[in-house]
């Protein structure tokens, strides 16, 4: 099956009761046993709930995995990956990446014991001077939020094998439309659904996706144990989304290479972060690992002001500003102040993260609307 029909299709089957197309929303904690223990494969909704297996059987197939886990939010997805480590265990993560995950692995783990490593990993070689026996997890995110740098995850993969270390791709901003981590040597791959596979601004929710049963047991268990599970009517509001994933990521791509373009001819405009530039610094390998370059787009405008960054986002009419990313509808958004904000202003600007960067989620509108509200927005 391809994956066009996977988004649709994969791993679904109708609903046994009455044939239903989508699955009913079981909106129910608890399930008849006829004597202690015997029951219909569901027993509590914590541990497992018939549309929250659905939605998790749709994530395993779109992300070419075997095992699917959905969570109450990206963030909990990430901490159940955390807590596969213990005391003592290091991890190597981007030092480019979403404020709340670079907030839960220093606000929270640290004081755990466990030790986080952040790195630039334009260049996987830059890798092994942070490995030594402790060394459990690499986690990244490519593209990267919010400055759409690109990692090799085949070179990082082959790096994490031959240390039989872990590794985790967070694939929130390219989807598995884009880019598959798992065929390309990932263990594991994070969503927040919340983004683009929810895909309608209207539900937060976590996945992971693994491809071995042992590490699946695993993080089934951390997610049954600590329980940080997502509702049916949020699992099915995601496994709606998915079914539509391919035409609104096509679509996204399209406005966002138009915006990317847009901004870079534009004589007010500085700099513009985009993997489909022949000159972004990884283009080549985003060209390789990537099937088109996403509607993320984030920029610059000349003077490097906040001030200026503040009046254009202030100014947009269509882009809404907001956090998040990945609806239809277009976002604007000031990491420094908004996304990313957890994160020291130092650490940040060593990574680009200034605080004139703007960043876009560029929706499906029609793109001469979209392009005419940063027209009069930059002025
Ligand atoms: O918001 P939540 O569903 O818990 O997902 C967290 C998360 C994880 N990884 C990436 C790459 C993300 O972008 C996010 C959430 N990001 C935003 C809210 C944002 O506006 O960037």
């Amino acid at each position: 099956m391809k994956f066009n029909t996977k988004t649709i299709h994969g791993n679904q089957e109708h609903d046994k009761a009455y044939g239903s197309v989508m699955p009913p929303i079981y909106q129910t904690t608890t399930y008849a046993q006829s004597t202690p223990g015997a029951h219909k494969g569901y027993g509590y909704s914590r541990s497992a709930n018939p549309t929250r297996t659905a939605l998790e059987n749709s994530l395993a197939s779109i992300e070419n995995g075997t095992h699917g886990l959905a969570f109450g939010s990206g963030m909990a997805a990430i901490d159940a990956v955390v807590k596969l480590l213990k005391s003592g265990d290091e991890v190597i993560a981007t030092s480019d990446l979403y404020g709340g995950t670079y907030r839960l692995f220093t606000k929270i783990f640290e004081d755990f014991g466990i030790k986080f490593h952040f790195i630039e990993m334009d260049n996987a070689s830059k890798l092994e001077a942070y490995i030594n026996v402790q060394t459990k997890l690499i986690w990244i995110e490519t593209p990267t939020n919010p400055m759409m740098n690109i990692i090799d995850i085949k070179a990082v993969a082959t790096i994490a094998k031959k240390h039989n270390i872990l590794l985790a791709v967070d694939n929130t901003f390219a989807t598995p439309y884009l880019q598959q981590p798992l065929d390309l040597g990932a263990d594991i791959v994070m969503h927040s659904a919340t983004k683009y596979l929810g895909g309608h601004s209207d539900v937060v929710l976590g996945a992971l996706i693994v491809k071995d049963k042992d590490l699946a047991q695993k993080l089934y268990f951390i997610q049954n144990a600590s329980g940080a599970v997502c509702g049916p009517q949020d699992s099915f509001l995601v496994l709606r989304g998915i079914k539509t994933l391919h035409v609104r990521m096509q679509r996204h791509c399209e406005n966002g290479k138009a915006v990317a373009e847009y901004l870079r001819n534009h004589p007010k405009i500085e700099n513009v972060y985009w993997p489909g530039f022949e000159d972004h610094p990884n283009h080549i390998i985003a060209k390789e690992q990537m099937k088109d370059y996403g509607g993320m787009v984030s920029f610059v405008a000349k003077g490097n002001s906040y001030a200026n960054a503040i009046r254009i986002v202030e100014n947009l009419k269509l882009f809404t500003l907001a956090e998040s990313l990945g609806g239809v509808e277009s976002l604007a958004g000031h990491p420094a102040s908004m996304t990313h904000a957890s994160i020291p202003k130092e650490e940040r600007e060593k990574t680009g993260v200034v605080d004139a960067l703007i960043r876009l989620s560029v929706g499906i509108e029609d793109i001469d609307d979209l392009i005419a509200d940063l027209e009069q927005a930059i002025g």
